[in-house]
């Protein structure tokens, strides 16, 4: 249906790294992909937040990871971008073991339009999303008037709430 195919929705994808690949640090393998999703078709990317680090959260003996978040405009289902997520991590070097694992890179879609689901490959909006310092930061770059679909609390109160996580703009 035409009507179908025309529906497009906003974004918000979190970008994650914590291990270099191939000689190329975390903060190289987050610009690549970002390179990688404005390849994605049926993604158009709008805007890039600033590059942030922090320890591991929960704390770990893992590397510092960077990250960011993408604002975009899709047309594709949730689970079609889903996909389209993890070919580009596994083209950068991702293994999956165990949960929290150090990674090359980490892509998580973290709300679409406000979208509420509980399917058992993607939760949305991200479960933790409203925790992490990491997350929130970037994200307010983007869309600083981000609302959380599920609480309603605005981005705001949720910053306030995780002040004590200690984060750093590098880039
Ligand atoms: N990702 C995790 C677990 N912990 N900590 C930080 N600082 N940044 C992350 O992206 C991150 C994390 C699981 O995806
Ligand atoms: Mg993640
Ligand atoms: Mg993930």
């Amino acid at each position: 249906m035409a009507e179908e195919r025309n529906h497009t929705r906003s974004v918000l994808i979190a970008i994650g790294a914590n291990l270099p690949q191939g000689g190329q640090s975390a903060l190289e393998s987050c610009e690549q992909a970002v390179q990688a999703l404005r390849h994605v078709p049926g993604l158009r990317v709008q805007a890039v937040s600033r590059w942030y680090e922090s320890a591991p959260m929960p704390p770990s003996g893992q590397p510092p990871y960077v990250n960011g978040v993408v604002l975009g405009v899709t047309s594709l289902p949730p689970l079609v971008l889903l996909d389209h997520l993890q070919d580009i991590e596994t083209q950068q070097g991702r293994v999956r073991s165990v949960p929290n694992a150090a990674r090359t890179l980490d892509l998580d879609i973290i709300d679409m339009d406000a979208l509420c689901q509980t399917a058992e490959r993607l939760v949305l909006p991200h479960p933790r999303a409203h925790e992490r310092a990491f997350v929130l930061y970037p994200l307010r770059d983007v869309q600083p008037g981000w609302v959380h679909p599920r609480t309603g609390q605005p981005l705001e109160q949720m910053l306030q709430a995780v002040e004590g996580q200690e984060i750093r703009v590098i880039g």
